[in-house]
Parts: structure tokens; sequence; C-alpha cells
């Protein structure tokens, strides 16, 4: 299987995030991109290849053209108005209660974007876990060409393609970003299918948090169906977005599907929840299917609490790639950096049909010690 790489996401150079106001060592940081291309370049069945440029118009075939200008000009403007601060993160967000009893007209008219930084990353963003530093706009931009080479792939041909984005992109949402995601890779993905293909596309999202960016930019389309499984709401992460009653709305009704586990889950839990995402998935006319591919879903993840092994990734893949449609699969999540090489090869190898040998001598599992 080909696999799209672009060391463009170098620049998106994070090593802090906050969490309930106090800085943490950041996850979503460079090492995670690093580790699977080095998995995947030693297994030696995948190819690599670069992304081409596919220039700014697919982004804004889901995104607001706002949300593109802020995120191009924000490490200028926190330059500019000298804000000493290693990165970008908001102060305010405009809370919906702000705006209680005023009607649409009004709250379209006041809440609108300020000039301070901090004011406008709290208009375009979801939460505090998404920090913009000098070079999150390039690697942001980079990670979509990643995924729209992974669509060019497969439109040209390919059974299946991987595309190593980062960053991620489910969180992201028409006219916000968040959750480590600038751009809805996957999204964006969709919508080229769509439109260069005239058919249905689903998007499987197997990432450990609800893809809330992907549910929203689809919500009212029936030709994008997006089914996800993932964390209850109730105790992770989007925390608003993600219940089982979130069925889509007007032409999109029926056609959102989620799926939330508790606390956990177990491979077998996983394996019966696959099987129900993957029939509603092929309800679906079609023939590609675009993955949201996250390993936050695996034991030892320290942002997750899901109970999943190495062997169970292949399982997936096998039985993602065993329904015949075409795959577009694209990174999202897996903070757990020891096991996220291991872990991408075993469920490649298994949309592959090819049998999975662990690698000698990766030594994770024991406290995070990192081998290779
Ligand atoms: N203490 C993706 O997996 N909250 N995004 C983290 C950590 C944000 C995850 C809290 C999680 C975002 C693409
Ligand atoms: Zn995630």
């Amino acid at each position: 299987m080909q696999v799209v790489y672009s060391p463009a996401h170098l620049a998106h150079d994070i090593t802090l995030e906050t969490f309930m106001g106090l800085p943490i060592p950041a996850n979503e940081v460079a090492e995670r991109a690093e580790k699977i291309r080095q998995a995947l370049e030693a297994d030696g069945g995948f190819p690599f290849v670069e992304p081409t440029e596919h220039g700014e118009a697919p982004i804004t075939a889901v995104h607001d053209p706002g949300l593109v200008r802020f995120l191009e000009a924000a490490w200028s403007e926190v330059r500019r108005q000298g804000l000493q601060r290693p990165f970008l993160s908001a102060d305010t967000y405009p809370n919906r209660q702000m705006f209680e009893g005023m009607s649409p007209d009004a709250v379209a008219r006041l809440a609108r974007e300020p000039e301070h930084a901090a004011g406008r990353a709290g208009f375009w963003g979801l939460d505090s876990a998404a920090p913009l530093v000098a070079g999150t706009y390039i690697a942001a931009r980079a990670a979509v060409d990643v995924a729209l080479t992974t669509v060019d792939l497969v439109l040209g041909g390919a059974t299946s393609a991987y595309g190593l984005c980062r960053p991620p992109g489910h969180h992201a949402a028409r006219s916000m970003y968040g959750g480590y995601c600038f751009f809805n890779n996957a999204a964006i993905a969709a919508e080229t299918i769509v439109r260069a293909t005239g058919e249905r596309v689903a998007i499987l999202d197997v990432d450990y948090h609800h893809g809330n960016g992907s549910q929203q930019i689809f919500w009212r389309r029936a030709d994008v169906r997006y089914v996800s499984i993932h964390a209850d709401p109730d105790r992770a992460y989007p925390y608003f977005l993600g219940r089982a009653d979130e069925v889509g709305e007007g032409d999109g009704t029926g056609e959102n599907l989620n799926i939330p586990l508790g606390a956990g889950a177990t491979n077998d839990d996983y394996v019966a929840a696959v099987e129900r995402a993957l029939e509603a998935v092929l309800a679906v006319p079609g023939s590609v299917i675009v993955v949201s591919l996250g390993f936050d879903t695996y034991g030892l993840d320290p942002i997750g609490d899901f109970a999943l092994t190495t062997d169970v990734y292949h399982e997936i893949g096998r039985r993602t790639a065993a329904t015949g449609r075409r795959l577009v699969i694209l990174q999202e999540g897996g903070y757990h950096r020891p096991s996220l090489g291991e872990n991408a090869r075993a469920w490649l190898r298994g949309a592959e049909g090819r049998a999975f040998d662990p690698l000698p001598a990766t030594g994770f599992g024991e406290g995070g010690a990192v081998a290779g």
C-alpha cells in the first residue's frame, strides 16, 4: 500500500498544551508521525510518495474562508500584537449563553471576530487543546495535500492508500478549529470524492474521540454518511457532541451514526461496534470509504480509556477492507508514541490482507520506553 507523507508536518512543532489551566507536555507532537513513518519504512511493504499541491479550493469547499484567513495570519498577529507566548491559545470563547435572549440576527451582528489574537482564537476555536505556532498553517495545509494525494491514488485505481496526516482533522468544523485539528482532512477528502465521482461516500471514524467536525460538516447532507465509534461524550472530549441520538437533519436525516462506548471497552466490544458500523457503511451505495484512523483507542494511550491491543487493529483493517470498498485511510489521533508504528503497520497490513508479524525488539508496553 502506498503511503503519502510530507516532512512539512515538522513545522507544527508543538511541545506544550494546556489542560484545565495548567501547561502539560503536548500529546499531538511531531514524533507521532515520525514513529509511524519509521515503522512503515522498516516494514518494506509501504512505498512512500510525497503529496502534490491541491490549492485552497478543496479546503473552502468545506471550510469558511474566514477560518482559512485566521489560521494563515494567526501567528504573525501574535507577534505583531507583541504577545509573549510560545503558542497561541484562546483567552475567551463566545459561550452561547453570552447571547441568551438575543435574536439570531442580533447574535450574528454582535458575535464577530475581535482584534486581539486571544479573542480571535476564541472566536474560531473550540477549546484550549489546539496550540497554534509559527508553522501550524503550513503544516495544516500540507496535511490537506497529503489527504488529497491519497484520494488521487485511490481514484486513480489503487484499492487503498494511507495518508499520514499531521495535524489531524476530524474535530475541525466548517468554521472552527480545535482538538489538535485545523483543517478537516477527512471531510475535505470525502467532499472531493463526491465531486469527482458523483457517488455517495461513507466516512468511518475509528478515532477514540467523536469527530464532531466531520459530523457538523455533513449533518444535512444525503451524499456523505458519517459513522463513528468513540468514547461517550459524557466523559470524554468533545463533550458536547457524539451521542447516539444525533442522526442528522433534513436531507441528512439517518446519515449520521454515532456509536458511543463506555470506559474500558475491550477488543470484543470494539469489534462488535465495528460490525455495526460497517453494516451502516455498506448500506450506502458507492465504491469508496474514507477512514478516519486513530490509535488513541489503544490500551496504553495517555488520553484514552479503551483497552484495545495491536492484534485487533490488524483484524479491524482486515474487516474494513473485506467490505470490498476502496479505502482512503487518513491518520487522526493516537498518542502512545512507542506503539503507534506497530499499530499502524498492523492496521494497514490487515487492510491489504497481509499477515502481521511484529517487528522484533520494539520494546513498547513498558511504561512508555521508546525504541527504534
Ligand atoms: N488531557 C484527536 O485525537 N483534549 N484529538 C485532551 C488531555 C483534547 C484529541 C485532554 C483531545 C483532542 C485528533
Ligand atoms: Zn482522538
